[in-house]
């Protein structure tokens, strides 16, 4: 599989809040190219099966009912060294940690909701980019 691409969600707090244009300006500005796109929503049966790998951890119960709380906009993103240039580009996972500069930081109030979602390995990208999106649907 290609290993420059990269799977992303806006949030639903970051969809609420009005930040879906901001945050795909430093997306694009981050040299990253839109390769598919949806504004769409999860049930929590969606997203229990998306975040399934986390189904033992103690917060699962509650990202299941956030992610499934609101509309969100899923996208696969290409870049030379996607993955880990676009963990970069939204910071630490609890945006009280992340650098300056980075959307989590600029965008995110909390650690459960924090903007958006990143792959964390090609993989995990391939995965979560089918989840959503079929072979037509990717440019
Ligand atoms: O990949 P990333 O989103 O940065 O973090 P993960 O450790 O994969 O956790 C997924 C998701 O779960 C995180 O974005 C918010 C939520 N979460 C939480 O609410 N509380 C934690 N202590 C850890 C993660
Ligand atoms: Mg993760």
């Amino acid at each position: 599989m290609a290993t420059n691409r990269t799977f992303t969600m806006i949030k639903p707090d970051a969809v609420a809040n009005g930040h879906i244009g901001a945050i795909l300006d430093h997306i694009i500005k981050g040299g990253f190219k839109i390769v598919a796109m949806k504004y769409t929503s999860l049930t929590p049966e969606k997203a229990g099966e998306f975040y399934s790998v986390h189904k033992e951890r103690p917060f699962y119960g509650d990202l299941v009912k956030f992610m499934s709380s609101g509309p969100i906009v899923a996208a696969i993103l290409e870049k030379d060294n996607a993955v880990e240039d676009f963990r970069k580009l939204i910071g630490a996972t609890d945006p009280s940690k992340a650098e300056a500069g980075t959307i989590r930081q600029l965008f995110a109030k909390s650690i459960d909701a924090n903007a958006v979602h990143g792959s964390d390995s090609d993989e995990n990208a391939q995965i979560e980019g089918s989840f959503y999106f079929s072979a037509f649907e990717q440019f």
